[in-house]
């Protein structure tokens, strides 16, 4: 798979991990909130994305107390070696971005932990969000790939962990 990626996008991407993973969750859901009715799951490109995969994942998570559910998707950002961050790191990467879409989405019907109503968003994701609000549809789109591809954990790039059998 390739995709044209700008320095820009790149430099974004590189920000975006240089926040604190709770500081990542809350800004990629603000950038949910902005981007509203603007992605459907038929948005065009939809046919690389395998929605009962991503649904699976998903379902995965929602099955989870609240606190699980939010500490899986920390693990996914840290790149914690789990049994869901390498189901998430095998799945092709528009699946990726439908399984954070359906997340966000779960968050909004009350089947997935929700952001605490007071949360602020520190000022310097603020400033990212504000980069990612200036950005084309298809730019944005292109962004959230690259920014959701390297989470979790490529099982095929990894050793096998005798500790955990995985
Ligand atoms: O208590 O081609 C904090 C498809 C604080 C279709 C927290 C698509 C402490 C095919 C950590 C903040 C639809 C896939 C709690 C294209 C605390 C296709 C919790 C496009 C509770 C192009 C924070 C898809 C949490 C797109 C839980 C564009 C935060 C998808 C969670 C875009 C944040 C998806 C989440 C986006 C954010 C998803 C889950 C932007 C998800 C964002």
């Amino acid at each position: 798979m390739s995709y044209v990626t700008s320095n820009t996008a790149s430099d974004l991407v590189e920000a975006f991990q240089g926040l604190d993973a709770d500081t990542q969750l809350a800004l990629f859901y603000f950038i949910y909130k902005e981007m509203g009715g603007a992605v459907t799951p038929a948005a065009p490109g939809a046919s690389t994305v395998s929605p009962a995969i991503a649904e699976g994942l998903f379902n995965q998570v929602k099955d989870l107390p609240r606190e699980e559910q939010l500490n899986v998707q920390r693990d996914l950002i840290a790149r914690r070696n789990t049994q869901l961050t390498r189901e998430y790191g095998a799945v092709g990467d528009t699946t990726k971005l439908l399984f954070w879409y359906l997340l966000s989405q779960g968050m909004d019907n009350g089947t997935i932990i929700p952001m605490p109503a007071d949360y602020q968003l520190p000022q310097e994701a603020q400033q990212l969000l504000d980069r990612v609000k200036a950005m084309e549809f298809e730019q944005q789109i292109t962004f959230f790939r690259n920014y959701v591809a390297p989470m979790g954990v490529d099982p095929n790039a990894v050793e096998h962990d005798s500790e955990t059998g995985l």
